[in-house]
């Protein structure tokens, strides 16, 4: 029981009687799922056109104690077979079944930051699962495994490598390993993607410019997507991240986002390609981190042709514990926007903290309705570990981000009882009510103990793991400090992006801009966000800002020990290895969670200078010795990392 079945434990041997029109490497796959692990009636498989029926989309129906699939596709028929399956181990009445489903975007990807090396950037669960050394001649199982995995629960898309993308992803070479891929991933239902360096034609074939303009250039951007649809022909498109975080891209030519977009849409287009292109841009300027990709991208509205999808984080910022959602969604009515996730814990405790994400992601579809998506990505938390995301519990949220993917309007608490009960089995109701419980309450803990009230980004440098509230490093980018996000000081705490401040609150949509632009009406959650607030501030609780900071740290320790006893009273029904593999992590978390309280406590209780509440749990740590600790610096991020490591 070393997790790596994920939610997809089922039975074998069960002999079904399945029928399908044709045989197909698809339908194959959907056949031989259903004879092995069906347990019901005999099941039809029917390909056939319908108006309510999108291409992916599928009807179940139950009749004369025979079960009837439908769907336009095949790959529509294949995710209806683990529908089915779904059902049955997640204990749905499948007699009264009478199901339609229609997938709520037509693109549900992965992205993976995988570099060539196998390295994994922000990756906690061991290499990249390509292995481009032995590609394309060795193709391990996993490759297959992951394939079916994402087919479960309508993933229908991977960018396989980093957005911080090497050229070589475009070389001869590689692309024939793309293609094995590629053919392994097909029958599935899931295509590729590749996330590119703009300046590719520099770097690969030492043209003297990238400039999008530039009619070389765009001659060999046109030969080399030429040459990738020769060899994969249902190929998907490209991911760009450019001119951010040092990456090349169309600024560097003095053209915009939306020229440098439209080039490879061109290029992509005769072969329906698409281009994803991110708006995650900053630079060390004057303007509100926060503002930026707003103010660059928001003037390009209607610039972009219409294989070209602006590619968004869900918040302005940067996949922090809580954000407010990013407010270019909903400001560039004529461009189609994705919205992009972070299912990898890059910020919420790597895979050593349980955290759950669907109630986070739920949180950003309330503000923004999924209809107004024209796609979702998640970036991806999957490697080569045994259990394929370093936690087990991080698997729900690869699962929960396909879900939601396939359906915005899913609950939170829906997703996590079918993932548990896939997962482990069924459990006795109450257990089952309290891991759920334990699931469902997860992200506000993280939230509790390291970032409540709209604090954002004050993680030790580099590593985005620890706490370092006070980390200040001698000629660093301000923006890439902590205390350019809290701004500390003797009168309070947070950034002031109120009319008063930087005025990031004019960019969101009126009545919201009002509501978050006056410190009584904001949110609490996101008051530290948008307000630097006076530390004798009253909240709605009737305490003082600094007493409710120390109560929300206090409380999220409290959730994670919680976490701890419901874990721990589930033993008995739980195998023993997945089991301690869950309970170490768990203390691992309990640890971390005090260290977060102790070290944001006592260094912002320097400049409140009140008392933690007699009534919560005291500190067990030194400031002094908490901010000795340091973890290696090892990322892209901190491109003066020896200069760094020197300095401490
Ligand atoms: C940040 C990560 C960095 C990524 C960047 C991005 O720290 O590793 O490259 O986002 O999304 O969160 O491009």
């Amino acid at each position: 029981e070393d997790g790596s079945h994920l939610w997809l434990r089922l039975p074998a041997n069960a002999h079904a009687e399945i029928s399908a029109p044709r045989q197909s490497p698809t339908l194959n796959i959907a056949v031989e799922e259903l004879q092995q692990a069906w347990k019901g009636a005999p099941v039809r498989l029917v390909i056939q056109k319908d108006k309510q029926l999108q291409a992916e989309g599928f009807r179940i129906r139950h009749e004369d104690n025979k079960i009837t699939l439908t769907s336009p596709t095949e790959t529509g028929l294949l995710y209806a077979a683990y529908h089915l399956l779904r059902m049955q181990e997640t204990g749905q009445n499948v007699v009264e079944a009478q199901t339609t489903e229609n997938p709520a975007y037509n693109l549900r990807i992965l992205n993976h930051w995988d570099n060539m090396d196998r390295t994994v950037e922000r990756g906690y669960a061991g290499q990249s699962l390509w292995n481009w050394e032995e590609l394309p001649n060795t193709l391990s199982d996993r490759y297959k495994e992951y394939a079916r995995a994402n087919a479960s629960i309508g993933i229908n898309g991977t960018v396989l490598n980093n957005v911080n993308a090497s050229p070589k992803i475009l070389s001869a070479e590689y692309l024939q390993k793309v293609k094995a891929l590629a053919d392994i991933f097909r029958p599935y239902g899931l295509r590729v993607y590749l996330s590119v360096n703009f300046a590719s034609p520099m770097a690969l074939d030492s043209l003297s410019t990238a400039d999008p303009l530039d009619k070389e250039v765009i001659r060999w951007w046109k030969n080399k997507v030429k040459e990738i649809y020769r060899i994969i022909p249902d190929f998907g498109g490209f991911l760009v991240k450019a001119n951010s975080e040092g990456q090349p891209g169309p600024c560097d030519f003095g053209r915009t986002h939306a020229e440098g977009a439209n080039m490879l849409a061109d290029a992509l287009k005769p072969y329906k390609g698409i281009v994803m292109w991110r708006a995650f841009v900053y630079s060390p300027s004057d303007a509100d981190r926060a503002k930026q990709a707003y103010l660059e991208f928001e003037p390009l509205d209607g610039q972009f042709r219409n294989n070209v999808i602006v590619q968004v984080k869900n918040g302005p910022i940067d996949f922090q514990p809580r954000e407010p959602y990013s407010p270019l969604f909903g400001a560039m009515q004529h461009t189609p926007l994705m919205a992009e996730f972070q299912v990898t814990q890059e910020y919420l405790g790597h895979s050593n903290h349980l955290a759950y994400l669907a109630p986070m992601w739920k949180e950003f579809f309330e503000f923004v309705a999924p209809a107004s998506l024209k796609a979702v990505a998640g970036v991806a938390n999957i490697g080569t570990d045994a259990n394929w995301c370093g936690h087990t519990f991080a698997q729900a949220n690869w699962y929960a981000f396909g879900r939601l993917a396939w359906q915005p309007s899913l609950s939170s608490g829906n997703i996590a009882d079918e993932w548990l009960k896939q997962t482990f089995g069924s459990q006795p109701s109450d257990i089952n009510a309290q891991l759920k419980k334990m699931m469902l309450d997860s992200h506000e803990a993280v939230v509790n103990y390291m970032m409540p009230l709209g604090l954002h980004h004050i993680f030790a440098w580099g590593h985005h793991y620890g706490p370092e509230p006070w980390c200040s490093i001698p000629g660093a980018r301000p923006d890439w400090l902590p205390s350019y996000y809290h701004r500390a000081d003797k009168q309070g705490i947070g950034f002031d992006r109120s009319s008063k401040g930087s005025n990031a609150v004019a960019q969101y949509p009126e009545t919201l801009a009002k509501q978050y632009d006056n410190i009584d009406t904001c949110p609490e959650e996101y008051l530290l966000w948008f307000h630097h607030v006076p530390w004798s501030h009253r909240m709605k609780s009737g305490r003082s800002l600094w007493d409710e900071l120390c109560h929300h740290y206090d409380n999220g320790v409290r959730q994670v020990r919680d976490f701890q006893k419901i874990w721990d009273a589930a033993e008995k029904y739980i195998d023993a290895e997945r089991f301690h593999e869950v309970q170490s992590k768990l203390k691992i978390q309990a640890r971390d969670a005090v260290w977060w309280k102790d070290a944001c406590l006592l260094y912002f209780q320097e400049f409140s200078g009140m008392p933690i509440p007699y009534e919560i749990e005291r500190p067990i740590h030194e400031l002094k010795d908490l901010q000795k600790v340091h973890l290696p610096i090892s990322n892209y991020e901190c491109p003066t990392k020896e200069l760094l490591n020197k300095n401490r």
